[in-house]
């Protein structure tokens, strides 16, 4: 029977003995003995009692065993469903009970707290732990090899990704199999991927760039993968002379960049170096081909879309701009206020369609109606130009947005929480440039009737409430928020006040 990304991803791999997967302390993993740990990871969620369709939720560690479940859910038609592990047991409890997860994996350490989420949103409980333990695995241990492939077509959903929005709340993006598939088979071309390249993977594998485009595009191409449980960049010195390519945020480039080793020498075998998931400052660029030879070829993507644009692979990779639509993407910028395509050169909102583009927004039909045109264009929220050559420049953000190390954060999401506070009248959160993080969250609090919020308490709320690297680095008390003629906060007026807290 034929199920579309399965067959595409991992089918094809049974019994191969080709290497897939080596991991920084030595593990060796072939594509077929992969594909038969999924397999066995299938068997044990069917034995749980799910049916395609189902979701399940995963909140741990980077390991084969949890890239094991996604091709699992892949093989059994369920929809994938991962979270950054570092969210809390607050922020994961809307995650799992939106979703109508049937199933949530978390790391034993957490089981107490989840336990409660889980039985909470009425979804079953298994454990994984970062050294591929945990009761999941125990009960694949007794399974079959083998699973008996369930059909799916291209339109079926594959995985939920849950992406914040400018309301607070957070939206599931569905995306489908052939969302993800045909988005893969693209990259690997436009980026000539072969069964040749070692692939240094050091991204988390909850998000869009480290599960769709590192694993998806590896598995396609045949390519084998280095793979660390977290970026460090000692660890990437350690082995990038083993790899041909790396895909990071721009916060990886600028740690290497900060190795005195890191130059051509170690990165002799390598031949492509590629960044996204935030802007790659044009000093970055320009600083990394100076010491290595290399033009990082820099890309552009959303949750909602997959990759939307890259820069060439031959051709001129021009710093400050993401390169072209993808074969088979188009993208217009259109007037914010009247929807018009504007002309080249000119700034608005960038839309995008293609295969690429997600079904909607789970159980939200408003927000999908908001973003996605009748006519299939999805609207951003990215503001930017198509240049006379037909470069794609991103200028900055329709949408309230904050990306800190390659991790989104919402400010309305922080502010909801700090207006609760005591002693707290009101809140704007702003994102500030930071060297390492690219730009990270401060929080701008007006006090209530003259009484000094107790900053202390209001840290270990957050603490409780929100993942780590949504927590803004300082917090400041002031009389009043400055405002506009129409009373709207003018966050750009805070921007500019608090620019240079972390950079002079
Ligand atoms: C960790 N911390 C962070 C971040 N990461 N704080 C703010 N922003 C972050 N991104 C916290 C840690 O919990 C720690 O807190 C402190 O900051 C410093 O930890 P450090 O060891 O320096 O951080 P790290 O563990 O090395 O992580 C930094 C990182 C990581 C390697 C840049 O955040 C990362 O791997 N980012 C990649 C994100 C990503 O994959 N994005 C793709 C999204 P404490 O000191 O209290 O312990 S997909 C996407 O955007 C679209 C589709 C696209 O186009 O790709
Ligand atoms: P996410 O919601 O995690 O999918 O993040 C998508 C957002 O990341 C986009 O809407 C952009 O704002 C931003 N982004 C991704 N790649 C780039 C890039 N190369 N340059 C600038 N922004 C980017």
């Amino acid at each position: 029977m034929s199920n579309h990304l399965y067959d595409a991803l991992f089918g094809k791999y049974s019994n191969a003995k080709s290497n897939f997967i080596t991991t920084v302390e030595g593990r060796k993993i072939t594509h077929g003995g992969f594909v038969a740990m999924a397999a066995r990871i299938a068997n044990a969620i069917t034995s749980l009692g799910l049916q395609k369709g189902d979701r399940v939720a995963v909140q741990v560690d980077k390991s084969v065993e949890a890239l094991c479940i996604y091709a699992a859910c892949t093989q059994a038609g369920f929809v994938f469903l991962p979270l950054n592990t570092a969210y809390t047991a607050n922020e994961v409890s809307y995650f799992v009970e939106d979703s109508g997860a049937k199933l949530f994996v978390c790391d034993a350490n957490k089981k107490t707290d989840m336990e409660i989420v889980a039985n909470k949103a009425g979804a079953k409980l298994e454990t994984l732990n970062m050294d591929g333990t945990g009761s999941l695995v125990e009960l694949a241990k007794a399974q079959a090899n083998i699973f008996e492939t369930i059909a799916t077509s291209p339109d079926d959903l594959a995985a939920f990704l849950y992406t914040s929005g400018t309301t607070g709340r957070s939206k599931g993006a569905m995306l489908s199999q052939d969302n993800l598939l045909s988005n893969a088979k693209t990259l690997v071309e436009y980026w000539q991927f072969t069964d040749k390249d070692v692939l240094l993977h050091a991204l988390p594998i909850f998000h869009t760039h480290g599960l769709f485009v590192a694993i998806n595009v590896a598995l396609i191409s045949g390519a084998s993968i280095v793979m660390m449980s977290k970026f460090n960049a000692q660890d990437v010195l350690e082995h990038i002379g083993n790899a041909t390519c790396m895909m990071g945020v721009p916060t990886f480039y600028t740690r290497l960049l900060a190795e005195p080793n890191f130059d051509k020498k170690a990165v002799a075998n390598m031949r492509l170096f590629i960044s996204g998931s935030a802007p790659l400052l044009a000093e970055t660029h320009v600083e990394f081909e100076a010491r290595t030879g290399h033009k990082i070829l820099e890309r552009y993507g959303m949750t909602e879309t997959n990759m939307n644009t890259s820069n060439p692979y031959e051709g001129d990779r021009r710093a400050g701009t993401v390169g072209f639509p993808l074969p088979g993407i188009e993208l217009k910028v259109t007037d914010p206020e009247t929807g018009e395509t504007l002309a080249t050169g000119e700034v608005g909102v960038l839309e995008v369609r293609g295969p690429n583009v997600f079904k909607g927004y789970w159980n939200m039909p408003e927000k999908t109606k908001e973003e996605l045109r009748e006519d299939g264009f999805f609207i951003t929220g990215d503001l930017g130009l198509v240049d006379k050559d037909g470069y794609v420049q991103i200028i900055g953000r329709g949408k309230d947005l904050i990306i800190s190390g390659g991790f989104n954060i919402y400010p309305k999401e922080i502010e909801l929480v700090l207006d609760e506070q005591a002693g707290v009248l009101e809140s704007a959160v702003i994102g500030v440039p930071h060297p390492d993080f690219g730009e990270t969250p401060v929080a701008v609090l007006v006090s209530k009737n003259g009484q000094s919020p107790d900053i202390t308490s209001i840290e270990a709320t957050i603490k409780e409430e929100l993942a780590r690297f949504k927590h803004p680095r300082k917090l400041i008390v002031v009389d009043e928020l400055p405002r506009n003629t129409m009373g709207k906060v003018q966050k750009n007026l805070l921007r500019e006040k608090y620019s240079d807290l972390y950079t002079s």
